[in-house]
């Protein structure tokens, strides 16, 4: 089987969850690569040396430009922050390198394209990070709507809420806080956590047209981890927004830090003429379905377990019943991927639809600025 050998770039909680990806791919698909985890960065030697023994990484590198250029790399994952992607994906893609970047793919849809252009001049395989697609439930609804059951569409609904940044004490900028810096985020929950909804309402619905959206930023001025100073925050706490897509059906989006309660509840709703569909991550492995042409008395909302053999993906791992987790989505990011660079096709999300939901984002923020709606660039 031929190697397929990884570069990462970054420790954090994404660094970890890729990690466990690579580590377990080959355990649990059938695939004409093996994975080879061959060198980890960053810039804290003892962190990434630590890093590295945990997930057996076979050397490390505190320089991402030496790694980049490494001969003994064939694929670089880019699990640094925001402000940093461009660059290394630039570097990547000259060193002819397949590259997978953590979402959101930039900070904007400007440095969204220049790395498009890199990737497509170098015609090197890409793929972002999103992987609430691949969570068996969300999979089963993306085949369900491609089958034609809801019908035509009225309505798409998401949220993702949290609550980690309520406290004013709590800083910015530095390890795992630098997404409350604008400076280095791009944006706020637009950019983190909106951006994972766009993403699966594009995938799922098709494209957004336009969109009207508001902002607000709760807690005004932060102490920077980095300065010591008391700076103020540029990136949006919270963010709603009305959308219309390109199929005529009316969508709500919301995002939030501040929703007491909750941890990371993403939620959709789809409204079809036939049918709707809903999902939660909370109950990750069920899809709800309600179908308009079951038969009267029986009519009502079905809680699918989507844990049987004949469901995306399950077959690769327990017996029917047996529900797996949110780590398993990017397991299934990378078998795909591999299966994709195996038979010389691209893998979505490639960089290029994730510039769709970076040009979603810009909409939105220009929209809550200008307060009206504002229109979204199409990919050219
Ligand atoms: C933020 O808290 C965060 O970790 C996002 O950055 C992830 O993309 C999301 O999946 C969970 O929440």
């Amino acid at each position: 089987m031929k190697e397929l050998r990884v570069g990462m770039i970054g420790y954090g909680f994404m660094g970890r969850a890729h990690s466990n990806a690579f580590r377990r791919v080959n355990n649990f698909f059938d695939l004409d690569r093996q994975v080879v985890m061959k060198a980890a960065c960053g810039r804290n030697e003892a962190k990434v040396r630590d890093f590295a023994a945990r997930w057996g990484y076979e050397s490390v590198e505190t320089d991402w430009r030496k790694l980049v250029e490494r001969d003994d790399i064939d694929l670089v994952d880019i699990c640094a922050p925001n402000d940093q992607h461009l660059d290394m994906a630039i570097a990547a893609a000259k060193a002819g390198k397949m590259i997978l970047c953590e979402k959101p793919l930039a900070r904007d849809g400007k440095e969204g394209e220049k790395m498009v252009k890199a990737v497509e001049k170098a015609g090197v395989p890409n793929m972002v990070w999103y992987n609430y697609r691949r969570i068996p439930a969300v999979t089963l609804a993306k085949q369900l709507i491609d089958q034609g059951r809801l019908g035509k569409i009225f309505h798409y609904r998401a949220k993702f809420l949290q609550d980690w940044t309520i406290s004013p004490d709590l800083p910015q900028g530095g390890a795992g806080l630098w997404r409350l810096d604008a400076k280095v985020a791009g944006s706020g929950v637009t950019g983190d956590l909106l951006a994972h909804c766009i993403d699966t309402a594009l995938w799922l619905n098709g494209s957004i047209a336009k969109v009207n959206a508001m902002t607000e930023t709760f807690v005004k001025e932060r102490k920077h981890n980095l300065t010591g100073k008391v700076e103020k925050v540029g990136i949006d706490d919270a963010c709603a927004f009305l959308a219309r897509f390109g199929n005529g059906s009316l969508a709500t989006f919301e995002s939030t830090r501040y929703a007491r309660g909750h941890k990371a509840l993403y939620t959709l709703e789809i409204n079809g003429e036939h049918a709707s569909i809903a999902w939660d991550l909370h109950d990750l492995h069920r899809l709800q379905y309600f179908d308009h042409r079951d038969e009267g008395r029986l009519r009502g909302w079905r809680s699918i377990h989507v844990t049987d053999s004949d469901h995306p993906y399950m077959d690769k791992w327990w017996v029917p019943g047996l529900a797996i987790g949110y780590e398993h989505s990017f397991v299934h990011q990378v078998a795909d991927f591999l299966e994709g660079v195996a038979q010389g096709r691209a893998v979505a999300p490639t960089f290029r639809d994730a510039l769709e939901t970076q040009y979603v984002c810009d909409a939105v923020l220009k929209s809550a600025r200008t307060d009206k709606w504002e229109k979204v660039k199409a990919v050219k």
